[in-house]
């Protein structure tokens, strides 16, 4: 067994994923703002934008009716999940030729465990930037690299340098790298946690570090012992090439059963908003959403959609999920929400069910 300190892990994660392909094959919008998802007028949210429009403060999973406000020339495209799903089955073959230990986290985005590697020289260094020139050539998309000793400082790295970046923590780094970072800069610690420390007064790992395992335990239950080690530029976590579905739901039995649609809604929505907190707290993409629907007699029901983006609250999936459900006489005692990430399997049939990107 290899120990911590020994291990080589690479994370790649691409530049502007969907506004890069975007980019590389209609060149008019090259050197352009240009924002996927959405439109200028209607409800919708961005998927992703080129790093031509971040300059005006557009961002992901912002109100497309924002974006618009911020840059009122940018370029709105309808996505191509069919071709951006090309290009991730591209990266990933280039990914395979360097490790058998390949965590996909999204489409753009892998961890690789290069440990064991005797190719160049073993060097993780060297693989990342042979990866991402492979991707340049084979691909036509700029990725960012970041390499480290584990997956938390990987992921931090490959941040760090974007885009077209490259950057290596060393385990001699690590711990004060760790040290230097703002709560908010912590992946894997949500809003809801991040505030939860603020009120305690921690405001860097520095800070965390003063903290007890105890202490953090009482404060933070089962998420503890992650923190208490990410904050030392520790994790033990394994890459894992076969993860399993995760999810987090939530659910409300009502005092008064509901029966007007817009109430229904309205719970809905706020279901919705704390399960993609939960989701957030414990650091997963959801792309699957379950809505579920118990009446006053006990008949439950089901609704679910698997998208090829992340859910987001501002989005219209909710309303979509309910529109055929009659709900006029029907009372109902209980609602819930669940949030489900993708394993590779459900990625393929996410992209599948081509109907479900009509929203766009
Ligand atoms: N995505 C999405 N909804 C979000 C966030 C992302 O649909 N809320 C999609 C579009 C992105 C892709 O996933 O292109 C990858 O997400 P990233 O967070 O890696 O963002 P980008 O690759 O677009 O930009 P960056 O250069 O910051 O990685
Ligand atoms: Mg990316």
């Amino acid at each position: 067994m290899i120990s911590e300190c020994h291990r080589k892990i690479i994370h790649v994660d691409m530049d502007a994923f969907y506004a890069a392909v975007e980019q590389r094959d209609f060149p008019e919008y090259r050197n352009k703002p240009i924002v996927v998802g959405g439109s200028p007028h209607t409800r919708g949210v961005v998927a992703t934008c080129s790093y031509e429009a971040r300059r005006y403060g557009i961002h992901s999973a912002m109100p497309s009716t924002q974006a618009y406000r911020l840059c009122p020339h940018a370029i709105f495209i309808k996505p191509r999940f069919e071709v951006y799903k090309a290009a991730s089955v591209q990266i990933r073959r280039i990914f395979a030729d360097y490790s058998e230990l390949v965590e996909p986290l999204s489409l753009d985005e892998a961890y690789l465990d290069v440990s064991d590697a005797t190719m160049l020289q073993g060097s993780a260094t060297l693989i990342a930037k042979a990866i991402k020139e492979k991707i340049k050539q084979q691909v036509g998309l700029i990725a960012s690299a970041g390499v480290s000793y584990n997956k938390f400082l990987a992921k931090l790295a490959s941040d760090i340098d974007k885009p077209n970046g490259f950057y290596l923590i060393t385990p001699q780094q690590g711990p004060e790298f760790a040290e230097k970072l703002l709560i908010s800069q912590f992946h894997g610690i949500g809003k809801v946690t991040a505030a939860k420390m603020q009120a305690l007064g921690i405001e860097s790992g520095k800070d965390l570090r003063q903290l007890s395992l105890l202490v953090l335990q009482e404060h933070f239950g089962k998420a503890a012992a992650h923190y208490y080690h990410i904050c030392r530029g520790i994790d033990h976590r394994p890459v894992n090439n076969h993860r399993i579905t995760k999810s987090v739901g939530v659910e409300i039995t009502f005092q008064q059963d509901l029966t007007a649609r817009e109430d229904i809604l309205r719970h809905l929505q706020d279901l919705l908003e704390k399960a993609l907190q939960k989701a957030a707290e414990k650091q997963f993409a959801a792309y699957t959403l379950t809505v579920k629907i118990k009446y006053h007699n006990f008949v439950q029901i089901t609704r679910s959609k698997t998208l090829a983006y992340k859910v987001a609250k501002e989005s219209e999936i909710l309303e979509d999920l309910i529109k055929n459900i009659g709900f006029g006489e029907s009372r109902i005692r209980l609602l819930g929400v669940t949030l489900s990430s993708l394993n590779s399997k459900s990625i393929v049939s996410a992209y599948q069910q081509t109907d479900l990107f009509r929203d766009f």
